[in-house]
């Protein structure tokens, strides 16, 4: 038996675990003390990591699909020349936008996406299409116009506030924050710290929580306006907070008066005397602030609702400090930033520009079924399961089904990889160096380059070896590059003197094309030079570089030490060396000001776009009442996590997923508990299993997402994805209304 440090890659957290490995199984898990960032926490999920490392489904070898359906094996040298030429086919023939790509990371494993994104330039495509494009977009989109940049993303300091407000959020299950469950407790208990909860079921959260706001599904952009509507009537607002940092409240400020507050408030079906006391209490905090997630993403109005809560921190001057809402740094860069003006590329039939420089999976399948010339027609999907995980289940199979290429690069057998050409095995992230670009932290943010802990089963490659030989099979990059190679040995000796730097950067300067392979022409040199096979790690160098030239003074307040060009390689030496996760940056609250993007340095208060929005709220009709339930379609629970784990006995209970309901609701409808019924929504149905909860409001219903996957011959749980519609989406950022699925119900 053997101990490693590693992570856990089931969300966004990646809590640092401690592992005992017999016998190639992850036998005993412990949260790892060592960890400079989850310092010992897990949840109840990461326990059971060995049936993501281990299950029937694990992809061992390459594998090409045959005419009759069936998938044959074949060697790495033949899947990948014959992909590679069907890819220059597809170039030459239709032009490189006849590519996309789909995900490149996942919860956990981000360094591939260093390396697979190569393929996009390598096609000259600029399609990527991204899972965080079917949450996250809005939110980004309204950042680029606030603060003057889509990367300009903001964080919660939970830790040090008096009042924090939850808003379509359930970290007790999701996470999403720092060891979630201490930290939700420790505010629930009555330590003069406060929290409410904005959410239309009674969460383990909300059940902490001092005040519950149960709002009607989908509702919040009428009680955030009113909420706000309430600052500005009530004399709440931050006024030197607004004068000093902002510009263009005069516009909000007349649009927030004409908010009708009490029609808001009881459209949105919660006691005006709880919205008042969250509202006066929040604002008057000493420090205060928001933390969302996908029921506010997810639900109508999906933008507007990104726009709406941050407004709340920023009338009440709680950005920027200890305990507010702050920005943070980004060691990865998992987002960009799209320009709105003409050089953003937009789709070709749903006309969708770029937002933070990916691509909606709401419109996939309508840019694959089509006739259109410039139509995509090959496509790659790596670390994501759109088949199950993408709105619209039906959409997706007619669409992939039309694809002349597709390719899978995955650890299992899912349903997206059944219906491609290809499927290619990558190494499990207990197989690989892998890391985590989620470092989404304020003040100190840290990062956690994680080891290999097991060899890769059967013939499965870590993600740069797969792109890389991809590569080289097209004729775009080298296998080696011997000359830089040396230097990068020497380099190692003395890292200071910046040998490779130099020797580096004068190669891509003369060699432009090489500049798009910038990740793989460092795992070709730098990577063959660092210690214990950590070759994968290469383009950390290069972004720990980076990250000290914009925060150098705050790297330094980290513990990290070295003049000019030495504390980037210190800052890299660190990350190689600490198996554990090392912290990254320590910066001050007044740092926040410094990633705002404007020219002026101040927040633009004043979107018309949103202001639009606004004023129309007031006319927006009630819900279609021929559908008696909103289905809340993709609950985070106890026993889900994304579609990661496929085998269905890692789960200790709701082996069906069940669908919950009011119980006066079951009773109008003759269900009991364990019941089966047929959940119908104007796109498909599938079969539930009844659970009655008081937890939930009258006419709402909910269930998991993360279920319907197939595991040998059998599925677990409906495939969530058949009830929801691709159209049924944010007109902004084509976020999918999740949250708000009409549906009707009937015992079987
Ligand atoms: N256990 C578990 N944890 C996970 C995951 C998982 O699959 N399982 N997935 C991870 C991922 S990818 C993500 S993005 C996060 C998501 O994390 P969360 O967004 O926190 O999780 P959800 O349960 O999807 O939604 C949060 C809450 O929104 C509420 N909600 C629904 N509709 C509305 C509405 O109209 N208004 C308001 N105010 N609230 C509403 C729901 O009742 C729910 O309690 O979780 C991560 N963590
Ligand atoms: N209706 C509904 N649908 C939803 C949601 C919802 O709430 N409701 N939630 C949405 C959200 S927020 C998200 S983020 C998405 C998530 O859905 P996806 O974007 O599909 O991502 P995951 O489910 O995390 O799937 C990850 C895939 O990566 C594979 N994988 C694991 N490790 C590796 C690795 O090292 N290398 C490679 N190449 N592959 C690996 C897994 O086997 C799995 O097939 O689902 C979305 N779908
Ligand atoms: S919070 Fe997330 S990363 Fe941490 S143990 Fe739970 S599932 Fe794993
Ligand atoms: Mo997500």
């Amino acid at each position: 038996m053997t101990t490693h440090s590693t992570a856990c890659i089931l969300c966004s957290r990646n809590c640092g675990i401690e592992v005992d490995v017999e016998d190639g199984h992850l036998v005993k898990i412990r949260g790892d003390e060592k960890s400079p960032i989850s310092a010992g926490y897990l949840c109840q999920k990461a326990a059971r990591l060995d049936y993501y490392q281990n299950h029937d489904e694990r992809l061992t070898h390459p594998l090409r699909k045959k005419p009759d359906g069936t998938f044959e094996r074949v060697s790495w040298d033949t899947a990948l020349s014959e992909i590679a030429a069907k890819l220059k086919q597809v170039r030459a023939d239709h032009g490189g936008k006849a590519f996309a790509f789909y995900g490149g990371g996942g919860q956990g494993n981000h360094l591939g996406g260093a390396f697979s994104s190569a393929m996009l330039a390598a096609m000259g495509s600029r399609y990527l299409y991204s899972a965080l494009a079917q949450e996250k977009t809005g939110d980004f989109w309204v950042n680029g116009r606030l603060f003057g940049h889509q990367t300009c993303h903001i964080t919660e300091d939970i830790d040090h506030a008096d009042y924090v407000l939850f808003i379509g959020t359930n970290p007790w299950q999701a996470h999403g924050i720092r060891n979630a469950r201490d930290v939700v407790r420790d505010l629930g208990k009555k330590t003069g710290r406060k929290m409410a909860v904005i959410d239309p079921k009674r969460t383990e959260t909300a059940a902490l929580a001092d005040v519950h706001l149960q709002v009607k599904p989908s509702t919040d952009a009428f009680l955030l306006s009113a909420m706000l509507a309430i600052m500005v009537r009530d004399g709440l607002v931050d006024e030197d907070f607004i004068r000093e940092r902002t510009t263009g409240f005069e516009a909000l400020r007349e649009v927030l008066s004409g908010i009708p507050i009490e029609a808001f408030v009881a459209r949105a079906g919660v006691p005006m005397a709880d919205v008042l006391k969250v509202t006066h209490d929040f604002a008057k905090a000493e420090a205060a602030c928001v933390r969302i997630d996908l029921g506010l993403q997810q639900s109508l109005h999906s933008t507007l609702n990104s726009y709406l809560e941050k407004l709340l921190f920023l009338l009440t001057g709680n950005l920027g400090k200890k305990g507010g809402n702050n920005f943070h740094s980004l060691f990865m860069p998992l987002i960009g930033h799209s320009d709105e003006g003409p050089k953003n590329l937009r789709t070709v039939l749903t006309d969708m520009p770029a937002i933070g420089k990916l691509y909606p999976p709401n419109v996939l399948p309508a840019e694959i079924n089509n006739q259109h010339p410039e139509r995509v027609r090959a496509l790659f999907i790596d670390s994501a399961n759109p088949m199950v995980s993408g709105a619209d289940t039906q959409a997706y199979e007619a669409a992939f089904k039309k694809l002349e290429l597709l390719v899978v690069v995955d650890v299992a057998m899912t349903e997206s990889a059944r219906l491609a050409h290809y499927v290619l095995p990558a190494a499990s992230q207990f197989e690989k160096w892998e890391a985590t670009g989620f470092n989404l932290d304020f003040p100190e943010n840290g990062f956690h380059l994680r080891k290999p802990i097991l060899p890769p089963k059967g013939e499965c490659l870590p993600e740069p070896e797969i792109y890389g030989r991809l590569l080289e099979q097209m004729g775009e990059l080298p296998a080696r590059f011997p000359i830089l190679e040396q230097i990068a040995k020497l380099d190692r000796k003395v890292p200071q003197l910046g040998l490779f730097m130099a020797a580096i950067g004068a190669k891509l300067a003369r060699d432009k094309k090489l500049r798009r392979y910038g990740a793989h022409v460092l795992y070709r040199t730098l990577g063959r030079a660092l210690p214990e096979g950590a070759q994968a790690a290469a383009p950390l160098w290069f972004l720990a570089h980076g990250y000290v030239k914009r925060h150098r003074a705050a790297v330094e307040r980290a513990g990290h030490q070295g003049r000019g060009r030495a504390l980037g390689e210190a800052l890299f030496q660190a990350i190689l060396e600490s198996s554990s996760g090392t912290l990254l940056s320590r910066h001050e609250y007044t740092d926040t000001w410094s990633f705002l993007r404007y020219p002026d340095g101040k927040i633009h208060l004043e979107v018309p776009e949103m202001l639009a929005a606004l004023r129309a709220l007031a006319a927006e009709p009630e819900p279609d009442p021929q559908f008696p339930f909103v289905l809340i379609a993709g609950e985070r629970r106890a026993y889900n996590a994304n579609t990661i784990y496929r085998n269905p006995e890692w789960r200790k209970k709701d082996p069906d997923g069940a669908l919950c309901i009011h119980p006066a609701d079951a009773d109008a409808l003759g269900l009991a508990d364990g019941d089966r019924a047929v959940c119908r929504s104007a796109r498909g149905e599938v079969e539930v299993t009844i659970s009655r909860s008081d937890t939930l409001r009258r006419g709402v219903v909910t269930l998991p997402h993360g279920y319907g996957l197939q595991y040998g011959e059998k599925t677990s749980g409906p495939v969530l994805n058949r009830l929801t519609d691709s159209n049924h989406r944010d007109p902004i950022a084509a976020t999918p209304f999740h949250k708000y699925v009409p549906v009707q119900l009937q015992k079987c």
